[in-house]
């Protein structure tokens, strides 16, 4: 069975990662205060480079992308909305239309303005306000532009890496702000679902707007299956990271799809302290079983897990698309082995009537990986991030390949 012909390819960016001098942003603030050891400094330049970048994903016969779009370059003081980065937007979708590649957009994909962390950022009680707001504006710059909206990135690993990792930035540390963040997310994805529907509603005219979330699965597998301890840790972190939010979601009628970033599994053993040893922890060692190719940072290359995950998902009727799948090397040869295997782990899902309507490989260009820099290289497209210069990586072609065969 082929691919559905309306099926859409692409590969996906993030504002922050990509597009250099983010500087009214939270992250931008954390990294001038030595919070992490690296700067994203112009990152790509994405920002003034978006045409030639996106010449090459058209070139490697894509015909969608994702992208977010800087809710600190919109509203970079607090209620003020800048003229030119919604221009700077709604001329970066033109160029994507002209380009046939459907627009993806991300409202919120890890970073904030700076005035809205220092309120308090997620945890605060007016931040769904702060969030719809802005997506208001959003809904109403780009009626009838965009069609496919997720409203928030990640939303799990964002709260776990902000509020109890305490890796990325927040004021606010703890499993109660942790909470209060995921609550926001939750009341903020609703609010942004209901208006960016009344506003497409009354534009009128074009196709519907789709509207949901990316959620991040890592699944999670007990190191030791014979022991309840190994296994109960494991299914609750698999449930509360995995599916909790879904769940959520999908009994409030919030979601039009699921947009799934798939990359590895981890495996988990008791332990950890206090209320976080319920979730278990992450086992270091590598398991025997598993003696599969690890990427840059370490993860475990594990296509089934997304043959298992899109099976799985398929029980809240929805739309899947996987909106991250990629793996960080400086082995290209590697990286065209996991895109093949975990394509096909798209089509057995698909032929098991599981309804994947797209796949959007992570990333298109090397970019700054928050808190690890830019030392892993995920691109489609290798970027020399002193010259700025791009260089499209064999994998891209053999994306392509598999994208003209598959769409005949
Ligand atoms: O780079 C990140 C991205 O911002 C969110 N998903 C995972 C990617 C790889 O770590």
């Amino acid at each position: 069975m082929p691919f559905p012909p309306d099926f859409l390819w692409g590969s996906a960016t993030s504002a922050h990662q990509v597009e250099g001098n983010n500087t009214s942003s939270d992250w931008w603030a954390w990294e001038q205060e030595g919070r992490v050891p690296f700067k994203s400094g112009l990152a790509c330049d994405h920002f003034n480079r978006y045409d030639e970048d996106f010449d090459l994903a058209r070139d490697f016969g894509q015909n969608a992308h994702r992208f977010s779009i800087e809710w600190a370059r919109i509203e970079p003081q607090e209620g003020c909305f800048s003229d030119e980065a919604i221009r700077h937007y709604t001329q970066v979708i033109a160029s994507l239309r002209r380009r046939g590649l459907e627009p993806f957009v991300t409202l919120h994909h890890f970073t904030n303005p700076k005035w809205f962390q220092e309120r308090g950022g997620w945890v605060h009680r007016r931040a769904p306000f702060f969030f719809k707001r802005y997506a208001a504006q959003m809904a109403q710059s780009f009626k009838g532009q965009v069609r496919f909206w997720i409203t928030i990135n990640e939303p799990l690993v964002y709260v776990y890496q902000s509020y109890l990792a305490r890796i990325w930035p927040a004021d606010q540390v703890g499993i109660r702000a942790a909470l209060s963040a995921l609550f926001h997310f939750e009341e903020a994805h609703r609010a942004a679902f209901d208006l960016l529907h009344q506003v497409q509603m009354k534009g009128g005219g074009g196709e519907s707007v789709q509207v949901g979330v990316a959620q991040a699965i890592r699944l999670s597998s007990p190191c030791k299956e014979s022991w309840l301890p190994d296994r109960a840790a494991s299914y609750l972190r698999d449930y509360a990271f995995n599916t909790l939010f879904l769940d959520r979601l999908t009994r409030r009628r919030a979601l039009d799809f699921i947009g799934i970033n798939y990359y590895t599994r981890d495996f988990v053993h008791w332990g950890g302290k206090g209320l976080l040893s319920l979730f278990g922890e992450v086992c270091p060692n590598a398991h025997a079983h598993t003696r599969t190719p690890r990427s840059a940072l370490g993860w475990e290359v594990y296509p089934e897990g997304l043959y298992k995950t899109l099976l799985r998902l398929k029980k809240y009727h929805l739309p899947l698309y996987v909106t991250e799948n990629g793996f960080a090397t400086d082995d290209d040869a590697e990286r065209e082995e996991f895109i093949k295997d975990h394509l096909t782990s798209v089509r057995r899902a698909l032929e098991a009537g599981t309804p994947v309507k797209g796949y959007f490989y992570w990333s298109l260009l090397d970019n700054f990986e928050w808190a690890e820099g830019t030392r892993p290289r995920f691109g489609l497209v290798e970027v020399d991030f002193q010259s700025l210069r791009r260089a499209a990586r064999p994998s891209a072609r053999r994306l392509r390949e598999i994208i003209l065969t598959e769409i005949g």
